[in-house]
């Protein structure tokens, strides 16, 4: 298992959105998400405009990733993150395709997770730009899979994913 013990948060989550108003989404979700109190924002990143990954027939995302602090296991703030992903009503009709707000658990405590509903660090985080670019704003030194974020950021096309104005 990996860990690191400089991290100063507990979880990183990525959160994307292109339907509506997509900055919008990404705030609204951060705020459900932290409302409770028992998961509290470490840090965020801006938002970015990213071209659709996977599916490409599709409109360009916003995307940001957060940092929280939590006492919660791996799984309830999963179960967190679909809470919101439900309160924002988000449809789910196509594989990789468009969505209101999709937020994932990238990274959790150094924990390595492989079950049928939680996959810890989230598998395809480390050839996704929209993924690293954010992270690498506000975790740059963050180990994933034996390198920094910012080593893997190094490695992969980040082509198309720019600053989000407001
Ligand atoms: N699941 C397993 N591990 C995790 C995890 N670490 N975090 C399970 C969150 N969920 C996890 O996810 C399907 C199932 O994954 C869940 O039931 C959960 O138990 P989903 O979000 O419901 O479905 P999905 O998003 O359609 O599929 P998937 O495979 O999660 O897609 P991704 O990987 O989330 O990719 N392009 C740009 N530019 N920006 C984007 O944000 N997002 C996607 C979605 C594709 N292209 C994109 C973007
Ligand atoms: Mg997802």
């Amino acid at each position: 298992m990996e860990t690191d013990a400089r991290a100063n948060f507990d979880a990183v989550i990525s959160i994307g959105s292109n339907i509506g108003d997509k900055a919008g989404n990404i705030a609204r979700a951060i705020s459900l998400l932290t409302a409770g109190g028992s998961i509290q924002l470490a840090a965020r990143s801006s938002d970015y405009r990213t071209p659709p990954w996977g599916n490409t027939e599709q409109d360009w995302f916003v995307n940001a990733c957060i940092t929280v602090r939590t006492t919660l296991s791996a799984h309830d703030v999963l179960a967190r993150c679909q809470a919101v992903e439900s309160e924002l009503k988000r449809v789910r009709e196509v594989h990789w395709g468009p969505r209101v707000i999709d937020l994932d658990v990238i990274w959790f405590r150094g924990e390595s997770i492989d079950e049928p509903d939680l996959i810890v660090p989230h598998p395809r985080t480390l050839e996704r730009a929209f993924v690293l670019v954010p992270l690498a704003e506000i975790a740059p030194d963050l180990v994933i899979a034996g390198r920094t974020v910012s080593a893997h950021l190094s490695r992969i096309e980040r082509t198309g994913v720019e600053p989000y104005g407001e």
